[in-house]
This record gives structure tokens, C-alpha cells and sequence, in this order.
């Protein structure tokens, strides 16, 4: 029921995405409450008191915190329609590695891309970027989702991929991504974000252009 499940989030954080995906992918309802992180709303401060950031999913009355955490909770909740993870331990394991990957190592090190003051110096963080990559197009091979036929746990995880890497490209006036040395992966970003579950909920690119342009100044003019 919608008054049940509520996701605080913004428009545009793809952590909040991968919460609103997993839920239209299971078919249940929720309410979103949009957060204004400049100016966070008492609620949010106390159902995430130890990190104060979105998103945040609140069943029942109980706060759920950190996205990979939530979509576990999701996934363990909802068991009766669309898997999120797989069954098998290993398998699932690899899952958990491997969204594990994305937030630890593969963010970190397109985001240092965007952050990095200069041609050269974006150049330079670029390879560490496009090897992580690189692990990625690997474990694709053979599949349409890393999930298999459908989108999973890992394919939420790295959601945000398949929407901002061309936006980072556009604000930074910098070419990341070569289709060609990641064919697996540019026709994984293409299932991704023609999945309905997805699409619908994929914020405006000209409201990301604009958000990143502004981030991307502050960065370029600090000391
Ligand atoms: N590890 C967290 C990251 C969440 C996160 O970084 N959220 C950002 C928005 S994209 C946030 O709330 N930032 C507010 C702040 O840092 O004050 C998760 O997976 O949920």
C-alpha cells in the first residue's frame, strides 16, 4: 500500500534511483518525498542520523538506510515477484562483490574524471576510470543484464552509468566512453534505459547538464 512505503530522495541522485527502480521493477507502490539537501527536513535527519543522506526507505513506519542495503531489503521483502539477487550463494555473492565494485571503486574513479582540475589531469584520472571499466565490459559477456535476461541488483547499481557518463561528456567537453572498445557495455546502456521500469523514472538530461555544469565550476574554481 502507497502509505506503507515512502523513499526520500531528489530528482536526480542516482542512489535515490536504484531505490525507485527496484520498486517499479517489483510493481509496489510508494511515495516520494523529495528532500532538499541544502536545507534537510528534520525527518530525514532522524531516520538517517549517522550519514543525513537520501535516500532513505521507510516500510512500515522502520528507516532503511544506504541504497545497496536497501534493494537487499526490497529484494528480501517482496521475494514473490522479480528477483533482484540471485539464489545460488556464489552467484549472489559475485552480486554483492561486484556492486560493491561500483561503489567503491568504479565512482570514485569517474567522479575524480569530473573533479580533476584541467585537460591533463582529467586525462590522467580517465585511465584508472577505463580500466574499472574495463571489469565491467568483462562481466558482461554472454549476458543482456548482469542479472542474465533480466535487470538486477548489479544493473541498479550501476544504473547511473547509462544516463551520466554522457552528460559528464557534455559538461566536461570530454570524450569518456568509446562504444567501440565497450560494445558489451554500450548495449547494456541501451537495454538499461529503454527497460520501462527505468526509463520512466530517468531524470531530464537538460536538468542534469545544467546541475553538473554548475557542480563542475565549483570545482574547476576551488583552491
Ligand atoms: N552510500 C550512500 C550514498 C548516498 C549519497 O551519497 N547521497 C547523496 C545524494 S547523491 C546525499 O544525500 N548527499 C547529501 C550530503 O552528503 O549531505 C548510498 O548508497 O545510499
Amino acid at each position: 500500500m502507497a502509505d506503507e512505503v515512502k523513499i526520500y530522495r531528489n530528482w536526480s541522485s542516482p542512489y535515490g534511483l536504484r531505490i525507485v527502480w527496484a520498486l517499479d521493477i517489483k510493481g509496489i507502490e510508494y511515495e516520494n518525498i523529495f528532500e532538499d539537501l541544502s536545507q534537510k527536513s528534520p525527518q530525514l535527519l532522524q531516520y538517517n542520523p549517522v550519514h543525513k543522506k537520501i535516500p532513505v526507505l521507510v516500510h512500515k513506519g522502520k528507516p532503511i538506510c544506504e541504497s545497496l542495503v536497501i534493494l537487499e531489503y526490497i529484494d528480501e521483502t517482496w521475494k514473490e515477484t522479480t528477483p533482484l539477487l540471485p539464489k545460488d550463494p556464489y552467484e549472489k555473492a559475485m552480486a554483492r562483490f561486484w556492486a560493491k565494485f561500483v561503489d567503491d571503486k568504479l565512482l570514485p574513479s569517474v567522479w575524480s574524471v569530473f573533479t580533476e582540475k584541467g585537460y591533463e589531469a582529467k586525462k590522467e584520472a580517465l585511465v584508472p576510470a577505463m580500466q574499472n571499466l574495463e571489469f565491467i565490459e568483462e562481466q558482461l559477456k554472454g549476458k543482456k543484464f548482469f542479472g542474465g535476461e533480466n535487470i538486477g541488483y548489479v544493473d541498479l547499481a550501476l544504473g547511473w552509468i547509462a544516463y551520466l557518463l554522457d552528460v559528464f561528456e557534455e559538461v566536461l567537453n570530454l570524450k569518456l566512453f568509446d562504444a567501440d572498445k565497450f560494445p558489451l557495455l554500450s548495449g547494456w546502456m541501451k537495454n538499461f534505459c529503454d527497460a520501462p521500469a527505468i526509463k520512466q523514472h530517468l531524470p531530464p538530461r537538460d536538468k542534469l547538464v545544467t546541475k553538473f555544469q554548475l557542480f563542475h565550476e565549483k570545482f574547476q574554481t576551488a583552491n
